[in-house]
């Protein structure tokens, strides 16, 4: 998928190419028990949103976590799948006209440019709900227990007080309901909520999944903090610096908006050196894991470095 290689990104790219053909089997045309009907266009959006694109950089994470505890990948990718639909979901409905109002998405038409709106939202909705019915089955842990701490971890991660409450500060952010100015530390809420709380869920759901002490827990939640900092970061100087051709969207629509943005109020300097203190912080969070945090602590370089 990266088109380069390195053991790191042979890593993610197997991640990516087992997460599209897990989700590519589980879209199915035909409906599965307790389901009606799939209709047609709605699988179809479902789909598109979903398949043939995206780094898959959060079932990355929840496997690369899960993997510390020796959690069987099959599993991980089951719960970093239902992440995955979680992004997508997120991403469609982030580009309709009510929202960013974006055309391309991954390169690509944006969902409700390839269909139309109603017909994205609802594709939007169908993976937002699919999340939990795929965290719900014995596929992603044999254990009721598990499975409910992931779904009660990615509800509030995904809602009103993580990614879905963020979306509305950054709506809030953009002067949309009167005018408002925001510091470093309105900043640092808004994305810690919008971006930061997938992020921090696909660490932590390797320690749900490999049943972790506390202590590795409080580990995987720091590294995933100063991940998801640190992407947003990389995402807001790529909408300044970045290629469109790469990004696979449009670029320096922040500023066009007047957005309050990391690079906005720290500026690009600034921006550029908070980003390196989030990944000496990501490295420290994992010393407790020794050599095995390796792939993660390249995770969190990719992140910072990352063109796309
Ligand atoms: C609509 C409830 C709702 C929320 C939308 C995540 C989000 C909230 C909006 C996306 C806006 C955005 C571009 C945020 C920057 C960070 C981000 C999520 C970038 C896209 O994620 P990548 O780079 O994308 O992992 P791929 O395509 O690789 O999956």
């Amino acid at each position: 998928m990266s088109g380069k290689t390195s053991p790191f990104l042979e890593r993610l790219d197997a991640v990516a190419a087992e997460t599209e053909s897990l989700l590519d089997r589980l879209l199915t045309a035909a409906p599965v028990r307790g389901e009606l009907a799939r209709p047609a266009r709605l699988i179809e959006a479902m789909r598109y949103a979903s398949l043939g694109g995206g780094k898959r950089f959060r079932p990355f994470l929840v496997v690369e976590s899960a993997n510390l505890f020796g959690v069987p990948r099959s599993n991980a990718l089951m719960a970093g799948g239902a992440l995955e639909c979680i992004h997508c979901y997120s991403l469609a409905h982030d580009d309709l006209p009510a929202m960013d109002n974006d055309e391309l998405r991954r390169g690509q038409p944006t969902a409700h440019r390839k269909f139309d709106e109603a017909t994205a939202i609802l594709a939007g909705d169908g993976l937002l709900t699919f999340a939990f019915d795929v965290l719900s089955r014995e596929e992603t842990h044999p254990e009721a227990a598990v499975r409910v701490e992931l779904v009660g971890a990615l509800s509030r991660a995904a809602g009103v007080g993580g990614m879905a409450g963020g979306q509305m500060l950054d709506l809030a952010a953009e002067g949309r309901f009167g005018s408002i100015r925001h510091g470093a530390n309105e900043v640092r809420l808004l994305q810690a909520m919008k971006t930061g709380a997938l992020l921090r869920f696909a660490c932590e759901a390797g320690g749900i999944l490999g049943r972790a002490s506390v202590a590795e827990r409080e580990a995987l939640t720091r590294y995933g903090a100063a991940v998801g900092e640190a992407f947003q970061i990389a995402d807001d100087l790529l909408d300044i610096e970045g290629d469109p051709a790469l990004v696979g969207k449009s670029t320096g629509k922040d500023s066009a908006a007047g957005k309050a943005t990391f690079a906005s109020v720290l500026g690009i300097a600034g921006a550029k050196k908070r980003l390196s203190e989030l990944i000496a912080e990501a490295e420290n969070a994992l010393a407790p894991f020794g050599p095995a945090g390796a792939t993660l602590v390249e995770g969190a370089h990719f992140v910072a470095e990352r063109q796309a």
